[in-house]
């Protein structure tokens, strides 16, 4: 059941600070303007799309053919990928159920650290025909000069439950063939363009042709460092044991409806995740946060 976008403004909106627009048909959006970054986060998928702390070049990318309706995640920003991640079982939705169904927006407010948005779902009839458990899942965002976003998993049910889950976080880089990823030296990773193939990183992680790599049993903190734009995204984490790098380069672009032209030179995803054999369980009435903060420095 969709809200709408006159109801959360009556309810949530901020004077000046927070308000509610329409996206597209259905797709409320959620437009912060603080007084140390500005962001938009889409109340479905609870994705956040935009951060852009003030003096700085926007964080996030988004691509320029993203398509805005319900039912469809936005090819950018940060789609929560839960509870599993990567392809489902057959006719299961790839990345999980969650970035394509309408959240709950559960708080609004401000703190020291910025402009917070609390975004919650539970478990329905459809979910259940999909998983088999009961849950509640929060996002808690954080939008100030440091983005900080956290995914709650409750285990409401009376049986544990093992997921996967990743914040998929598009960054936008001024040229990824001059951008690479510092943190990850001496990690061990599965090469998907390489059949999931193990392999171990030495060095930097740099770019030219299509990348895909989950590395494992990893908690590093990892730094884009983008040369073209003269500005380094830190990248911290917590409750995370792999991370995720992926740049589709021009073949697996041309496979995206939702994508222009060119704009994989314009953007890496560094995932902040749980995925393939680092799987989580959660224990009844227990809980699990994910955590990702991000910042930008020289
Ligand atoms: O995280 C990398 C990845 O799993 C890629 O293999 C690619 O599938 C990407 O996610 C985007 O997936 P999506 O379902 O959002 O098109």
């Amino acid at each position: 059941m969709s809200v709408s976008v006159a109801a959360l403004n009556q309810q949530f909106a901020i004077p000046n600070v927070l308000k509610f627009v329409e996206a597209g048909a259905g797709v409320p959006v959620i437009e912060i303007t603080g007084a140390d970054a500005s962001a938009r986060i889409a109340v479905q998928g609870a994705q956040v799309l935009e951060w852009q702390p003030v003096g700085q070049q926007p964080v996030l990318w988004v691509s320029r053919a993203a398509i805005y309706q319900a039912g469809k995640g936005v090819r950018g920003g940060v789609p929560v990928c839960w509870p599993w991640f990567g392809a489902g079982e057959a006719g299961k939705p790839a990345h999980g159920f969650v970035r394509t169904r309408m959240w709950q927006v559960r708080e609004t407010g401000q703190n020291a650290q910025g402009v917070f948005v609390k975004l919650g779902i539970g478990d329905d009839a459809e979910t259940r025909s999909l998983w088999d458990h009961a849950f509640d899942l929060e996002l808690i965002v954080v939008a100030g000069k440091i983005l900080t976003m956290e995914l709650v998993t409750h285990n409401t049910c009376v049986e544990p439950f093992t997921i996967t889950d990743a914040l998929h976080t598009y960054f936008r880089t001024g040229d990824i063939t001059k951008t690479e990823v510092l943190g990850l030296d001496n990690t061990s990773y599965l090469d998907k363009v390489l059949d999931f193939g193990q392999a171990t990183q030495h060095g930097a992680v740099t770019f030219s042709g299509e990348t895909d790599r989950v590395y494992l049993d990893t908690q590093a903190e990892c730094v884009i460092n983008d040369a073209e734009l003269k500005r380094r995204i830190y990248v911290a984490k917590s409750g995370s044991d792999s991370t995720v790098v992926w740049n589709p380069w021009t073949e697996k672009e041309k496979g995206f409806a939702d994508m222009a032209a060119g704009e994989y030179r314009g953007m890496l995803c560094v995932e902040t995740c749980n995925a393939a054999t680092d799987t989580v369980t959660v224990a009844p009435g227990q809980s699990h946060h994910l955590v990702a903060t991000v910042s930008v420095g020289e």
